[in-house]
């Protein structure tokens, strides 16, 4: 940094669990080096968070309808509309539905509004897709939702197991940190369960390729070897856990064979993973969404932590169970309680003793003693008429949630939809009657905590667009507006923080382990200093490491968890789909996607199954494949992968609406739940597919609307012009006129027609010369050179580049480089080859070369496989 510069804020990443530190000011960007989640690392997408942020895009004032109105009115229309439905039906008629991407103090006072003082329990979050299965576990095991360890456990450990994680993509710097211990000292193990081979197990020494949704047996089958085989901590387990026997007895005695056969397993293997848990004393077991969000995904969790408590390893540097959160703030709306079946400050809502503290904390008139609906269910009272207004923050369910469809026209029917988002375009803002803006990362001001139980900031450095607002102070403006102005009159975040914070001391007294009632006295200006701390405040970085836990009695329970359920596979939907993150996307898109570099990695949406699947089914890579769930079908590109089962299907969770025309994969989901968590199993649904053989295949650049045509995928190729390239293919016959609808006003255009051959061709230019629209459509799929073509649209052409421009190609050999693999240098597959001709034979001489996997290092795995 200059030494004359303004000095930059701390922050954290906007994106995952981990909770990466960052200095920045809006221009300039770095890993925070004091930050403990990751000493100055940043991944590929933390490092290109500036590059998702500015005006264009964003919803900048409040809507009713279509038409922009003034906050005041809107607020005045959402207070009203609560008000009346309340008055009429009840509180049970009006919901909330949260996220774990709002800030601790939006997230504390939508939960404050909802049960203490509208006095309905109808308030769920996104963490219900994500998380609850592991809440649920944790708080069967524990007495409490508490991840027990933390990060360096992972460096500390001898065996690491990583199951239903794809931590190389979902969580990197953790796995960077997890690959640097394993470098140092190699004889640490790690362990990776998951059908898929993903990039993680790039650094396993041993990959179990588990049938889907078997992870209840095998770790059933852990807990009765560790038995047979005399492994167990009995003394820890008599000291300081009950049940131990009913979970031993549900675990089965199936020998090892009949076991790895019915897991898909070599027995070897399996023998392996048991042999090498069972004499490890320092194993963590990482856990995420191939757990969580399963039919049975509760009693996934419980059976991991089964076998940490059989051993004694809870809680002890380098020792135990590891649920790893999704969301940059997951954590801190469990702390909250911005699930249903939560209270507040990890109370529970059945528990009259602590319903009455914390109605007497908030001075609430009316807390709810029954559960309020979990996200599918609440979703379906929207459907049916029993919730009559439904104000969404920070999600998009039209997307995310199972059977999307349905969801969609649930919101389309309901008479109140209130949607709070910063940007302007998502397929939940469509079905809004109210739409708020909210400030984003950069400008909101708050805390988060990530996955190791660590607070830490994210302040605003940036100005609020438009007339964006805090989540926070627009549920205050309502609160007010209805009546509770006393209790939400907080003058800023540090003032909710201060009230949060003392609140948990109502956790403390009740035996919890949340304690940050030390923070309740803060100054402003202590709060807008606060370093990264974990919770509880006045312990050490673990929990439970005593054996004491949060229960009445002080012991941990086993959990005995049955045998999981058969696939439902069948002879109409024969194989299973898989689903989750790639390496460079978040979620529904709507920030990522504006980053044109993040596509470079992944650019349209895309089914991987495996080579002998797809010849069977008279599939080939890069064709289209029609994927047919129960509710829904889906149109997306084949991608042959070796690293899937042959009855295995996997799509990524990340294309909407607004990038492509069918390949929102949750609209293929069938809302099934875990019965304990309610927690959709997203990562296996029954689908069959069949192939489509488009008629004709096109591209089209410019600052359009996307074509009605059967597909097209939506790429982002310039920010500042508002540039895309669409990728086009259509079942019928050719007609070019169809596009003239699609295609911006240009001042001259050059044009190809050959009825005959198929091809057509276009390029518009405005008055000096400029691309203002590019349309090539054939028979095959026509090559072009992007880059080339997107100057053409900055810069005005010259002669020869006009001779070339229906061409689509500068002639400067930019065309057919390949993939991007490193997204942050930009280096594609080309490159690398040349690289390797030149003798880099070693990720590192890559990177000396090319540059390549130099800055966040997310791309080695796949620098890796290329070099193999
Ligand atoms: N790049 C990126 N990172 C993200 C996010 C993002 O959108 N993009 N989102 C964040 C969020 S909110 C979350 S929750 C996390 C999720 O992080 P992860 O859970 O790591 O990510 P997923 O890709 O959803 O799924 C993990 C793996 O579970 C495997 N799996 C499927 N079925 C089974 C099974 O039956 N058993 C086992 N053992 N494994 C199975 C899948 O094949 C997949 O590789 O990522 C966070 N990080
Ligand atoms: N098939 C399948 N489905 C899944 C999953 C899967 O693995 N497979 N994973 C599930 C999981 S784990 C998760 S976490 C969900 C995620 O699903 P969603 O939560 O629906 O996904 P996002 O795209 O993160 O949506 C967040 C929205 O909030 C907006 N936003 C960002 N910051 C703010 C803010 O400060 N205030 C406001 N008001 N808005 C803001 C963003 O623009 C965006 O529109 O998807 C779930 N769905
Ligand atoms: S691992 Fe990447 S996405 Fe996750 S918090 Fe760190 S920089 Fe952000
Ligand atoms: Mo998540």
């Amino acid at each position: 940094m200059n030494p004359g510069a303004e000095p930059l804020t701390k922050t954290t990443c906007p994106y995952c669990g981990v909770g990466c530190g960052m200095l920045t000011d809006g221009a300039r960007l770095r890993g925070d080096g004091d930050h403990p989640a990751n000493a100055g690392r940043l991944c590929v997408k933390g490092s290109s968070v500036l590059d998702t942020l500015g005006e264009h895009g964003r919803l900048l004032y409040p809507r009713i309808g279509q038409r922009r109105v003034s906050w005041d009115l809107a607020l005045d229309e959402v207070a009203g509309r609560f008000r009346r439905v309340i008055e009429e039906h009840g509180p049970e008629a009006v919901a909330f539905y949260v996220s774990g991407q709002l800030l601790t103090e939006d997230y504390y006072v939508a939960n404050k509004l909802m049960k203490g003082f509208l006095g309905g329990a109808n308030i769920d979050t996104n963490s219900r897709l994500c998380m609850s299965s592991a809440v649920a576990a944790h708080k069967r095991a524990f007495g409490e939702d508490v991840v027990p360890g933390c990060y360096q456990d992972l460096e500390l450990a001898d065996l690491v197991v990583l199951t239903g994680s794809n931590t190389a993509w979902a969580h990197p710097i953790v796995y960077q940190r997890l690959a640097a211990a394993k470098k140092r000292r190699p004889a640490m193990k790690v362990v990776v369960i998951d059908p898929r081979r993903t990039a993680t197990c790039d650094l396993a020494d041993l990959h179990l390729a588990i049938r889907p949704g078997q992870d209840v047996a095998l770790f059933n089958g852990l807990l009765r070897w560790l038995h047979d085989h005399d492994a167990l901590d009995r003394d820890y387990i008599d000291a300081h856990t009950r049940d131990f026997q009913a979970a031993l007895d549900a675990a089965g005695d199936q020998p090892l064979a009949g076991l790895a056969r019915r897991l898909g397993l070599p027995a070897a293997d399996l023998g392996t993973f048991y042999q090498w848990f069972a004499e490890t004393p320092r194993t963590v077991t990482l856990f995420s969404q191939g757990i969580n969000q399963a039919r049975n995904g509760t009693d996934q969790g419980n059976a991991i932590i089964n076998a940490h408590l059989a051993t004694g390893r809870v809680g002890r540097p380098g020792a135990g169970p590891f649920s790893i959160t999704g969301q940059p703030n997951a954590m801190g709306g469990r702390e909250v309680g911005g699930l249903a079946n939560q209270l507040a400050v990890h109370l529970d809502l059945e528990d009259a003793a602590h319903r009455a503290a914390v109605a007497d904390f908030w001075g609430a008139p009316a807390l709810p003693a029954e559960p309020g609906l979990m996200a599918v269910d609440l979703f379906q009272a929207v459907a049916d008429g029993r919730i009559k207004a439904i104000w969404i923050l920070a999600t998009n369910p039209v997307d995310s949630m199972p059977e999307a469809d349905r969801v969609r026209a649930a919101l389309e029917a309901c008479d109140t939809v209130v949607v709070s988002d910063c940007m302007a375009d998502t397929d939940t803002l469509a079905c809004a009657d109210i739409a708020l803006p909210a400030l984003g990362w950069g400008e909101k001001d708050g805390t988060v905590t990530n996955s190791e139980r660590c607070v830490s900031r994210q302040p605003a450095f940036l100005p609020a667009p438009g007339e964006a607002r805090p989540d926070w102070w627009a549920l205050c403006r309502v609160a007010e507006r209805l009546g509770y102005g006393a209790a939400f009159d907080y003058a800023g975040p540090a003032d909710i923080f201060r009230e949060y914070a003392s609140m948990t001391g109502l956790a403390r007294r009740f035996g919890k382990q949340l304690d940050l009632s030390a923070a309740g006295d803060l100054s402003d200006h202590q709060y807008q200093r606060w370093a990264p701390r974990a919770w509880p405040l006045d312990g050490g970085a673990r929990c439970f490491g005593d054996g004491r836990f949060s229960t009445a009695d002080g012991r941990a329970r086993f959990v005995a968890c049955a045998p999981p359920p058969a696939p439902d596979t069948n002879h109409r939907r024969p194989l299973l789909l898989n689903s989750g993150r790639l390496r460079d996307q978040w979620h529904t898109m709507t920030r990522t996607g504006r980053a044109p570099a993040l596509f470079s990695h992944r650019d349209e949406p895309f089914v991987d199954m495996h080579p002998r699947r797809a010849a069977r089914e008279g599939l080939e890579e890069g064709g289209f494949v029609r994927v047919r769930g129960d509710a829904s079908e889906a149109l997306a590109r084949v991608r042959l992968d070796r690293g899937l089962g042959e009855d295995q299907l996997f799509m990524p969770m990340h294309w909407s609406d607004c990038f492509s025309g069918r390949a929102r994969v949750d609209a293929l989901v069938p809302a099934r739940t875990d019965p304990v968590s309610g927690q959709p199993a997203f990562k296996h649904t029954p689908v069959a597919v069949a192939p489509w053989r488009p008629a004709w295949h096109g591209v089209m650049l410019g600052a359009g609307a996307a074509p009605e045509v059967d597909y097209w995928a939506r790429i982002p190729l310039d920010r500042e012009m508002a540039l895309d390239r669409y990728v086009l293919a259509g079942g019928d016959p050719l007609d070019p006129a169809r596009f003239q609808d699609w295609l911006p006003a240009a001042a001259q255009w050059l044009t190809l027609d050959d009825p005959a051959a198929g091809h057509y061709r276009r390029a518009g230019l405005d008055g000096e010369g400029r691309l203002v629209a590019w349309l090539a459509l054939a028979p095959t799929p026509p090559a072009l050179d992007a880059d080339w073509l997107t100057r053409a649209f900055r810069e005005p052409v010259d002669a020869a580049g006009r001779a070339r421009l229906l061409l689509g190609d500068g002639g400067d050999g930019g065309a057919d480089r390949g993939a991007v693999i490193c997204t942050c240098y930009q280096v594609r597959e080309a490159t690398l080859r040349e690289a390797v001709a030149g003798g880099a034979d070693s990720v590192a001489a890559l990177g000396r070369r090319c540059r390549a996997g130099t800055n966040c290092g997310s791309c080695i795995p796949e620098l890796k496989a290329f070099l193999a």
